[in-house]
């Protein structure tokens, strides 16, 4: 079995989430990561958020697995020709820096390719070409941007931000699904091109029903939507739906044994059409399988504030995985509300590889999320992110071929190394 991407070489000028979460990403498919630290800081999150003093912080170590990491000041003269090598030597230049940041480095996009026509270079931005792109962005602002926020919530409520960084974590997916697309392109054009991600088109790209639900407003109310039941009339755009299902299913969170202490004692219960009558019995309403007011889905889309709460009645009697367990027999589709907690401790999770606990030399162990996406002839191992500069005399002898002489020139240019302290300090 070998490593799909393995021969890729990427060139990492990443920070932060989004584009550490597309190289991880590479990484882990098997291309060769080398990650571009600036001398002594490295990448930002290496220290925000730490748990242990002076160590790598988990947001660093869980988004940098598997790649290498050089110290590399490219605004040295001689950090640019180290730059200059590796561009040459590589396949892939991701970068996600503010708006500008490339060009003010000295490596716009026309230099890169007359340096290497082949290469790919592939960026986050917080918006496309418009009136904001010149901003900086963070996740939240790009949820806000996307239209995630606006339609997250409860309708009496403000609009609100998601826990799953889809700003992020989404835009980096993106990301790397353009330049594995780019890859292949240039297997028989032989020529690298620009791959361009902004986080409010990937956010705008996962809200994508709620874009639907705003050109359905046109021609009428969103029956579906717990509003519609209440008979509150709907506004000019889409509105909040708190946790109404996005689909065309109807579904509520529900109460279960338990809510009143635990704040995750709750299932996600969708009242699936073709499994209807199987719900009537499983609550005890047999009656409503024939009944004009509950047979048909279109007479239970004003009900289904009622509805939902006489399922809850039932479902407040099971736990949460009691009730998932008889629900499934039946086909209904639901889900409980899983905490950190029970992910972290799930077997079956630990046995796909999709939780692995890693080990780091100055940590110890911790967890982290691995590979999400399996391929059966490409197994992807977690190893541990690497310490600041941990490759980088490695990296400029193996990638570049540079002699022990050449790396202790480089490393007197300062172009490695943070500049020394002065002996007074
Ligand atoms: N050697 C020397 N300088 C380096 C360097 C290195 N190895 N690596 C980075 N730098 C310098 C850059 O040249 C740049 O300097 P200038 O501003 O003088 O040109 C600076 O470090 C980095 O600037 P930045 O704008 O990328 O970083 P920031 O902390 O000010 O902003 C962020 C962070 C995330 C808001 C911004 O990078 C951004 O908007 N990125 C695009 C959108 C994005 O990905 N956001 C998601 C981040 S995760 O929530």
């Amino acid at each position: 079995m070998s490593q799909a991407l393995k021969g890729v070489r990427i060139l990492d000028f990443t920070h932060v989430q989004s584009g550490p979460t597309c190289t991880q990403l590479l990484a882990w498919f098997g291309a060769d990561v080398i990650k571009i630290e600036r001398p002594g800081v490295g990448d930002i999150t290496r220290g925000q958020l730490q748990d242990i003093p002076n160590v790598d912080s988990l947001y660093f170590t869980m988004l940098n697995h598997n790649k290498r990491s050089i110290t590399l000041d490219t605004k040295n003269p001689k950090g640019k020709e180290v730059l200059t090598a590796l561009i040459k030597q590589c396949d892939v230049l991701v970068e996600n820096f503010g708006p500008g940041v490339l060009d003010r480095m000295g490596f716009p996009w026309e230099k890169i390719q007359s340096i290497n026509p082949k290469m790919i270079v592939a960026s986050i931005k917080g918006f496309g070409p418009g009136p904001y792109e010149d901003c900086k962005v963070y996740e939240n602002v790009a949820q806000c941007t996307g239209g995630a926020a606006s339609t997250t919530g409860f309708r009496d409520g403000p609009p609100l931000v998601t826990g799953a960084q889809i700003g992020d974590s989404g835009t980096g997916l993106h990301l790397a699904l353009g330049i594995v697309t780019a890859l292949y392109h240039r297997t028989h054009s032989g020529k690298g091109q620009r791959v361009t991600a902004a986080m409010q088109d990937g956010v705008l790209n996962l809200a994508r029903v709620k874009l639907r639900d705003q050109q359905r407003l046109a021609h009428g109310p969103l029956k579906e939507y717990s509003q519609f039941g209440e008979g509150i009339p709907f506004g000019e755009a889409t509105p909040r739906a708190g946790n109404d299902s996005g689909g065309g299913q109807p579904g509520r969170i529900l109460k279960c044994k338990g809510w009143e202490n635990d704040p995750n004692a709750y299932i996600y219960f969708i009242t699936q059409a073709p499994v209807w009558e199987k719900i009537c019995d499983v609550i005890g309403e047999p009656d409503w399988k024939t009944h004009p007011d509950y047979a048909k889905p279109v007479a239970r889309l004003p009900r289904l504030n009622e509805i939902f709460a006489r399922i809850e009645q039932w479902t407040m009697t099971k736990t949460k995985f009691e009730a998932m367990d008889i629900l499934n027999k039946d086909d209904i589709p639901c889900g409980p509300i899983l905490s950190m907690k029970e992910l972290s401790e799930d077997k079956s999770l630990r046995a796909t590889g999709t939780v692995v606990e890693v080990d780091h030399p100055t940590r110890g162990k911790y967890l982290s999320v691995g590979n999400p996406i399996k391929l059966s002839d490409s197994p992807a191992d977690v190893k541990r992110s690497p310490l600041l500069g941990e490759h980088t005399d490695e990296i400029l002898r193996e990638v570049l071929g540079f002699s022990d002489h050449q790396v202790a020139d480089i490393h007197d240019s300062g172009a490695l190394d943070p500049p020394r302290k002065q002996a007074a300090e």
